[in-house]
């Protein structure tokens, strides 16, 4: 059956449609119909499949493969040191610069024979290698001059998913786990593998496999279900990744084994060193722990009145014979507080519990820090911890499952968002101390540090439940191989693979991606609010509902303002939190950036904005341009309904009308509660309701 009639959107962006274009196909067909490769290993024997599979469908071939040149075109795989070609080749490259996951593709010609050398000085290098030259032939590229060197910018590129065992996703929007069901491993097969070799086409080299909020049940994948996490560990393996665990820290107690899991108590200590012994003797692979302590009713270290960093340096102990990483979350913040007092701010938590501790941090200890200080928010500052430690191992942590974002029902490309937050200035050693720069080890020499994005996916059979979320996916694990690369590039390259090279096309869903964050913002929380969600599911407009509101509302509306003030001079003195430059900027709703007004400002409803409206003005117009936007939006995709796939069309389309229903509701729910806060009507006359 024709793949674009019947396209349940499973391939996503490593489909490899055969080529129309003969001329294109032809040249092609000239290189790759010989490949030179002898794969000793199980990620080189992955990077052959992937390559023969990938040229057969792109080409319509038969795929020679040899151990030495045969032909007069070709493509050559190998590892630097393997071959006397290759090492002539790779020769004036340094080391350094592909360090030990880059890699080399280039076109070599000489007069008896030319080739397309895909060459590194790793097993996970070649592979990488591999998929960067398959992107190639899918974004239909010139190949006959290649000289491309690439290596990762961040050590760490990993996802995190909050599957439980029992098989729910904890903030899932694309189906059921596609590792667990009812405490077992559900499919060893195809769905895991096809999934790894998804994530190993972006560079992705570590996956934590199971949710952050550790269970009875997931405690036990430490002892007891360790066999689940070796099954798992050998498919990942196989594609260049390394399995991490979410760990509870209270294991000793839960497992039943001690009445307490104090970080200073010798025993307990003891305890853990057992259980990873015995994971490393049937994981020698195995990266480590990840840990959620202290945060929303988590157990950790304060229940014994230690602090964070004994409680991540003990595990981190234990760990450090073996290689491991500890990673230890920030999002630590006390959920039962009564905030009415105007100090209290859960936007001041991470930093005043983590900075005071900056150099107090084992070296195999990694800080695990979301993106906001709050909690993936459509919009929100930087964490001012990034820049505020300049002496502790930091990862950035970023949400691809859209929790916050229109849960994979609405549009929302978030990479627009975080390339806003990694080009971030931190002014931490001066200009240009980005956030990007930081969270690579760069900008503080720090050799474990790196990306982390809360997966997305499920076992629906397009894998993110809106087959354009796949696009989130595809952009974080590129920007944490690469963050320099622009949403642009990347929303064109996974237009290309994932749909067609049809300009159009392109055009098309690049346009309705670039817009669709700011889309989503505008009728759900514009300058900087957020929260105004449902209780718990966090979907669906609620003024009031957020969970942790009960003691007084997060967005301070009353019938004369709205805000919070987080000055130093007024407020909680959050702004304060950061250096100097940036705190001035906040401290002063003059200088605020206005997308964050009310993040750091309580101001009058009459205020006006440098466009010449006033807040609640503001509030009703973008509320209404929202919906006239997603209107826009689904225009937009019918003008592809014969330019792509009909499954793929219907079920965007789908999701589209939904979209524009609930954006309805978001416009009408929020302005007319403001409406009725305030008694002010809109000044161009629109029914509220
Ligand atoms: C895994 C938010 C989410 C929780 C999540 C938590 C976290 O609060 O709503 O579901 O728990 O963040 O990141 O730990």
């Amino acid at each position: 059956m024709n793949a674009l009639i019947r396209d349940a959107g499973y391939r996503c962006w490593l489909r490899y449609e055969q080529i129309r274009d003969e001329k294109l196909l032809e040249e092609y067909r000239t290189w790759c119909a010989s490949v030179v490769f002898r794969p000793g290993t199980p990620v080189l024997c992955s990077a052959k499949e992937e390559l023969i599979g990938a040229i057969k469908s792109l080409l319509a071939v038969e795929v020679a493969l040899s151990a030495s040149p045969n032909r007069d075109k070709f493509i050559m795989v190998g590892k630097i040191g393997s071959h006397s070609v290759i090492d002539c080749e790779t020769g004036g490259i340094e080391a350094e610069r592909l360090g030990s996951q880059g890699f080399v593709v280039k076109t070599v010609k000489k007069p008896e024979y030319q080739f397309i050398l895909i060459a590194a000085g790793s097993d996970q290098g070649i592979l990488y290698g591999v998929f960067h030259f398959l992107r190639l032939l899918q974004m239909q590229r010139e190949i006959g001059n290649l000289n491309i060197h690439e290596a990762p910018v961040n050590p760490l590129r990993m996802i995190d998913h909050w599957d439980n065992l029992d098989g729910t996703v904890e903030r899932g929007y694309a189906g059921k786990s596609i590792f667990y069901e009812q405490n077992h491993l559900r499919d060893t097969g195809h769905r895991i593998r096809d999934y790894a070799r998804l994530l190993a086409s972006l560079g992705i080299n570590a996956v934590v496999i199971n949710n952050v909020n550790v269970h009875r049940e997931e405690t036990g994948l430490i002892r007891g279900r360790l066999s689940m996490v070796v099954k798992m560990a050998g498919i990942f393996r196989n594609y260049g990744m390394k399995v991490f665990l979410s760990i509870n820290f209270a294991a000793p107690i839960e497992l039943g084994d001690f009445a307490t899991a104090d970080p200073l108590d010798g025993e307990v200590k003891e305890w853990w060193r057992k259980q990873v012994q015995e994971i490393y003797r049937r994981i020698p692979d195995f990266g480590g722990f990840l840990v959620k302590a202290d945060s929303e009713h988590r157990p950790g270290p304060f229940t014994y009145h230690r602090n964070h960093a004994e409680g991540a340096n003990m595990l981190a102990e234990v760990l450090k014979p073996f290689g491991g990483l500890l990673i230890w979350r920030c999002f630590v913040y006390n959920c039962t507080q009564d905030w009415r007092d105007q100090t209290t701010d859960r936007a001041k938590a991470a930093y005043d519990n983590f900075q005071p501790l900056d150099d107090l941090f084992q070296e195999n200890v990694i800080l695990q820090i979301k993106n906001g200080p709050m909690d993936f928010q459509v919009r929100e500052p930087v964490s001012p911890l990034f820049g505020g430690m300049e002496r502790t191992n930091q990862m950035i942590e970023l949400q691809i499952t859209q929790e916050y974002t229109g849960q994979q029902r609405h549009l929302c490309y978030l990479v627009p968002q975080w390339k806003e937050i990694l080009d971030f200035d931190t002014y931490a050693r001066g200009e240009g101390s980005t956030v990007k720069k930081i969270v690579s080890g760069g900008l503080f020499q720090r050799k474990n540090a790196g990306f982390a994005g809360v997966a997305n996916i499920g076992d629906d059979p397009n894998w993110t439940g809106h087959d354009l979320a796949q696009a989130n996916l595809y952009g974080f694990g590129r920007l944490a191989w690469n963050p320099d690369l622009t949403a642009a590039e990347l929303a064109e390259e996974w237009i290309r693979m994932s749909f067609s090279n049809d300009q159009t096309v392109i055009d098309a869903i690049s346009s309705m991606l670039h817009t669709s964050w700011q889309i989503y913002e505008s009728y759900t929380a514009p300058l900087g609010i957020g929260w105004m969600v449902n209780p718990n599911y966090h979907y669906g407009p609620n003024v009031d509902g957020y969970e942790y509101s009960r003691w007084g509302t997060y967005h301070r509306a009353d019938s004369k303002g709205i805000g919070i003030d987080r000055t130093v001079k007024s407020g909680t003195g959050f702004a304060g939190q950061y250096q100097a430059k940036n705190a001035l900027m906040y401290e002063s709703s003059a200088s605020c950036p206005e997308e964050l007004l009310l993040f750091f400002h309580h101001v009058p409803y009459f205020q006006r904005l440098k466009s010449g409206e006033t807040v609640i003005q503001h509030i009703y117009n973008t509320h209404f341009d929202g919906v006239e936007k997603v209107t826009e939006l689904k225009e937009k995709w019918l003008q592809l309904q014969n330019l792509i796939g009909d499954e793929r069309f219907a079920r965007v389309l789908a999701r589209l009308d939904e979209q524009l229903e609930h954006a309805k509701e978001w416009r009408d729910v929020i302005n007319s509660y403001f409406y009725r806060k305030t008694g002010i009507p809109d000044e161009l006359g629109r029914k509220i309701f």
